[in-house]
């Protein structure tokens, strides 16, 4: 199951040798990244379309906002916000997520066409949810979930935090394949922001090897959130808004794609699609053998220089990384 990176690939779903791109399209009015901006059936599809023409590989769907404290959204509204945008987007050849703790909304949406289901909750806020994916065949995604957040991040206190989410999500992934999910549909995700603290967010992506040791495809959803904030202001300054964490979040996205991730879920899809790319490049070359760097003998590094062969400029030779040529058409010069 595991390609050149141990990256993993799940069943039903196409294989990307790279890390793969999931853009979101919230069709709420009130997610904390991007609420009210797509919540109108034809702006959403027309949104999820436009991520696909920069570069996502797939389109999680959501109807229901979950930032701590939001008031759930009923079944029916959650249904006539998503349905029709799964619909839109897969009738068009879009690859669909649904990302939904709801039952009704994962079966009417694989039956709409999407091909994965995304709980944030794992599978535990409704009961039905795991026999739903589990009699449709659909991959899976469990993240790591303490339950809903009223009154604050209550439930986010941890002595060690990569070892907690390993093994409550490890408890999790035990769980769903007693409900009968197949292993090669299960992806973990560590649910940055959910429960945690920056501090927690950073060291769960320092440590995504971890993670991955789960044996399972890795999801990493880091996009515009609050730790990036934090990050980037420090621990006085206010931080930026959600819209001004593109840059970090695409940084990310490369650190994560360099530690093996399956995917990535961002809301602003060009940069994160560079960076996988880049990261993608890197990797090919680390797998080709050392970096010819060598010394001569006044200790000055010369650049590309192996022995008995000169390079032409420009020329990758073998340390050519797969992947690199073309994938997103003609390139400039420099
Ligand atoms: N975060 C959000 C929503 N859905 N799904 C997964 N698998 N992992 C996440 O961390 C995650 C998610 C919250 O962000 P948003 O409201 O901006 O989409």
């Amino acid at each position: 199951m595991k390609n050149l990176s141990g990256r993993g690939r799940v069943a039903g779903l196409p294989v990307w040798d790279r890390c793969a791109v999931m853009g979101v399209v919230n069709v709420t009015p009130d997610s904390f990244s991007d609420g009210g901006r797509w919540f109108d059936t034809t702006a959403a599809v027309k949104h999820g379309l436009d991520l696909v023409a920069e570069g996502a590989d797939l389109v999680d769907v959501g109807g229901e906002s979950t930032r701590p404290g939001a008031t759930r959204v009923d079944e029916a509204e959650e249904l006539r916000r998503v349905i029709p945008v799964v619909r839109g987007l897969a009738s068009e050849g879009v690859v669909v997520s649904v990302d939904t703790m709801r039952a009704s909304v994962a079966e009417q949406a694989l039956g709409a066409g999407a091909a994965l289901v995304n709980d944030v909750s794992g599978g535990l806020a409704d009961p039905a949810m795991i026999p739903v994916v589990a009699a449709a065949g659909a991959p899976f995604v469990v993240m790591h979930w303490r339950g809903f957040l009223e009154g604050g991040n209550v439930k986010g206190v941890y002595e060690d935090v990569v070892k907690e989410v390993v093994d409550e999500l490890h408890a999790r992934v035990e769980a769903v394949l007693a409900g009968g999910i197949a292993h090669d549909r299960i992806v973990v995700d560590p649910g940055l922001g959910f429960s945690k603290e920056a501090e927690h967010d950073l060291s769960l992506l320092a440590h995504l090897d971890r993670l991955r040791d789960l044996g399972h495809p890795l999801l990493v959803a880091a996009s515009r959130k609050r730790f990036l904030g934090r990050v980037l202001a420090g621990p006085e300054a206010a931080p930026p808004p959600a819209r001004e964490r593109d840059a970090a979040t695409a940084a990310v996205s490369a650190l994560a794609a360099d530690s093996g991730a399956w995917a990535v879920r961002v809301h602003e899809v060009r940069a994160t699609a560079d960076a996988v790319r880049v990261a993608r490049a890197v990797e090919g070359a680390r797998t080709a053998g050392p970096a010819p760097l060598e010394m001569n003998e006044r200790g000055a590094r010369e650049v590309g220089k192996t022995p008995g062969a000169e390079r032409e400029p420009g020329a990758c030779g073998s340390g050519r990384a797969p992947g690199i040529s073309g994938e997103r058409g003609a390139e400039g010069a420099r």
